[in-house]
């Protein structure tokens, strides 16, 4: 293989060779270039990425008050002093596609110097501990993971892993608010590698017995920056496909029983003469491991007069139903269907994704015009699929009997709807990636 090219060159390439194959292909042919397709990612060397990765939450925890939450606060105190035992917990999130790390580091920033200098030992919490989840208002002395309840410095020598330590240099030996500290110890790299859940926690603690506290900034901090590591690593193979809806239709509240997946349009109304509501389903590919960005696409077809806001929602996973028949598809047996309103979905069935505006004609929207949808929430709703089906919905709230109606898969003039996915590779079964 080219040694000049990169993975994501061979992605390119791949998806450009998809896209010219894509008229013609039977479904052999699309197998079989799919398979290409994840080959090509397999034989490259991926080249290694930096991310800087916040807190996703942090708290000091206090000896003196051993069942009091201390999450929301701006610093994190640490402090081995009799009249305030403290210690830090810091939890973080890798990226998905983290397949082996090669550099790492962590900083913290002194918000509150204390007038000496004060060693900070750095720990990691072992992977096989317990409870590292951790809710940011929840954690307490008491039930911090790791945490030896019976020392004002110390945490259980079989659940953490000391990394290294640093010393913070107080108001008498020149140090100031805001002076940041990294360590970048080979164990800290042995220790985040270790990791198999993407979840990882890192304590702080001294055994410094000064009353002139120690003080890093927090998350909730905003003078001063988050704790963060830095991770420099080698990505897992990822791959992007734009995936077109295999059943899309519309269904409509005065025709009930009516079935027709088959028309150019996908009419949404909250009028009460015709409401309209869309559904879409897609396959996603057979090889996700977890989807790192997604959008969703639709384009007006046919627009009304006046502005119409669209609400996304997602069908959830435990919704029974989702591989309905095209032409089977009404507005009684939908599946998350609220058949007694205009606009809604059953609440209990269905996750809304965020909302957008489609432009009527007298506010300079246009046939054609397409509307793109990006949020956390459709990512979230993505990851928490577990059969490669996923069905998305639209509906409005807007009475106007002028509708709104979006190119369904048989519109000739207009594109499908799409979703847009990157995602990491999930090996083959039985294959063993060497990284180089
Ligand atoms: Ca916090
Ligand atoms: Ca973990
Ligand atoms: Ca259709
Ligand atoms: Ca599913």
């Amino acid at each position: 293989m080219d040694s000049k090219h990169g993975c994501g060159e061979l992605g390119r390439e791949s998806l450009l060779w998809m896209r010219k194959l894509k008229k013609k292909r039977s479904r052999l042919m699309n197998y079989t270039i799919k398979i290409i397709f994840v080959l090509a990612f397999l034989g490259c060397t991926a080249s290694a990425v930096t991310v800087d990765v916040e807190t996703v939450a942090d708290a000091e925890i206090r000896h003196a008050d051993p069942d009091t939450n201390f999450g929301s606060g701006d610093q994190i105190i640490i402090s081995a002093a009799s009249s305030l035992p403290a210690k830090g917990y810091m939890q973080f999130v890798l990226p998905a596609d983290v397949d082996t790390i090669t550099n790492a580091s962590f900083t913290v920033v002194l918000s509150d110097r204390p007038y000496w200098n004060t060693l900070v030992n750095i720990y990691g919490l072992n992977e096989d501990v317990a409870g590292q989840s951790w809710a940011e208002g929840n954690l307490t002395w008491n039930n911090a993971p790791g945490n030896d309840t019976s020392s004002y410095s110390g945490f259980l020598a079989n659940s953490t892993t000391n990394m290294d330590s640093f010393t913070t240099a107080g108001s008498n030996y020149g140090g100031n608010n805001g002076d940041a500290y990294t360590n970048s110890a080979t164990s800290l790299i042995e220790f985040l590698n270790a990791d198999s859940d993407g979840i990882v926690n890192i304590l702080l603690g001294t055994s410094a017995p000064s009353t002139d506290w120690t003080r890093f900034a927090s998350k909730e901090n905003t003078t001063w920056a988050a704790p963060k590591l830095t991770v420099g690593y080698i990505p897992k193979p990822t791959a992007a496909v734009t995936l077109e809806p295999v059943a899309d239709a519309d269904v409509r509240s005065n025709a009930p029983d009516t079935a027709d997946g088959s028309r150019i349009d996908l009419l949404i109304s909250g009028a009460s003469s015709q409401a309209g509501k869309a559904y879409m389903r897609f396959v996603l590919p057979g090889n996700i491991e977890a989807i790192t960005k997604a959008s969703f696409t639709v384009v007006l077809s046919d627009r009304p007069y006046w502005n119409t806001l669209v609400d996304v929602y997602g069908l959830n996973e435990d919704v029974a139903g989702q591989s309905w028949a095209e032409g089977n598809l009404t507005w009684n047996n939908a599946p998350g269907n609220d058949t007694s309103s205009y606009s809604g979905f059953l609440v209990d069935s269905t996750m809304n994704m965020g909302s957008f505006t489609a432009m009527g004609s007298n506010y300079g929207g246009n046939n054609g015009d397409a509307y793109t949808n990006s949020t956390a929430s459709l990512l979230e709703f993505l990851n928490a699929d577990n059969d490669g089906v996923v069905n998305i919905l639209l509906g409005t709230g807007a009475a106007s009997t002028d509708w709104t109606e979006f190119a369904s898969k048989e519109n000739t003039n207009w594109n499908a709807p799409s979703l847009i996915i990157t995602y990491v590779i999930r090996p083959p079964r039985g294959t063993v990636i060497i990284v180089q």
